[in-house]
């Protein structure tokens, strides 16, 4: 049986990106344009410390955006480190569509979608700013588990810790056809210029229509050395399910770095061709959202290997 539409995504505040992703695909609409629609949501949220406008500096006090789209033809498009505009997806999906690339970086990013009528903003908010501030003090890294699904006011988070997050989206709609978006700004406090697994394909997110889609959050690094959500979508095409690819991509981490694994957070996030979706990640608190017809907002523990 084949459920569609039906779109998944990562974290806690996937719930509320995922009904604006529903409100295209219920009436027919295009899982390219639900990601896009989705993940502007938590991008625009100015309390989400991860994703957008308001998420955490670098350790300069540059925001600084990664976000990728896929689209069932194997179109994709990315922009990375991209500061000053809120809608980082919306900009990787004009790289898409409108210039021979896949990825503009930094100051191009900036340029091409000021060419293309976003706005320049100012995306460091006044509790973000205080965050990094307390931060400087000691300015340690280490990383924050699962800051994604703790409902904290940045004002009391510790100076000395850095945190990760990101929304990674996947759609199938009622046509049948896949499409995924990864968005966020990032490991809170991270060198500038630093870029994660979110916008690099393959890495933070993969879509193949044939078979299914991947995306995944937590320490990019680890994420872009296994090629993790290309490496899900083809255990997938192997027979695996969704849950269970997911589990493998996690255990190869575990594998390469045994030591570091048992001290971060990897998330991934399936879904194949007929709708059905898994998810595994090393730590325990990892969540994803599901909305399809049945469910508007089912918030599901993702497994853990720890
Ligand atoms: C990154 N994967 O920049 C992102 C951050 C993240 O949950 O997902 N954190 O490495």
């Amino acid at each position: 049986k084949v459920t569609k539409p039906i779109v998944i995504s990562t974290w806690d505040f996937g719930i509320a990106a995922n009904q604006a992703a529903w409100k295209i695909l219920k009436d027919n609409g295009r899982a390219l344009d639900a990601v896009e629609a989705g993940v502007r949501i938590p991008e625009a949220d100015l309390k989400n410390v991860t994703v957008g406008k308001g998420g955490y500096p670098d350790r300069d006090g540059h925001v600084t955006l990664d976000a990728c789209i896929m689209d069932e033809n194997g179109n994709c498009g990315a922009v990375l480190a991209m500061e000053h505009i809120t809608h980082a997806i919306s900009v990787a999906r004009l790289v898409m569509e409108k210039t021979p690339h896949v990825m503009l970086a930094g100051e191009g990013a900036l340029q091409f979608a000021l060419e293309n009528g976003f706005q320049k903003e100012n995306l460091l908010t006044e509790s973000a700013e205080k965050a990094w501030q307390e931060w400087l003090k000691k300015a340690e890294y280490k990383p924050i588990m699962n800051i994604e699904n703790q409902h904290f006011s940045p004002n009391k988070l510790p100076g000395n810790q850095y945190n990760h997050d990101t929304i990674g989206m996947l759609a199938l709609d009622a046509k049948g056809n896949l499409s995924g978006a990864c968005t966020t700004s990032g490991m809170a406090f991270k060198m500038h210029g630093r870029v994660g697994d979110s916008p690099i394909i393959g890495a933070g997110l993969y879509v193949d229509n044939e078979i299914g889609a991947a995306t995944s959050t937590g320490v990019g690094e680890e994420v872009v050395r296994t090629v993790g959500s290309f490496l899900v979508v083809e255990l997938m095409r192997q027979g695996y399910s969704p849950e269970d690819a997911c589990k493998e991509a996690v255990e190869r981490i575990i594998r390469k770095k045994p030591q570091k694994a048992k001290e971060i957070q990897v998330g991934f996030l399936a879904i194949n061709k007929n709708g059905q979706y898994g998810a595994y990640a090393l730590q325990k608190g990892f969540s994803f959202a599901v909305c399809n017809e049945e469910t508007q907002d089912l918030l599901i523990k993702g497994k853990s290997i720890f």
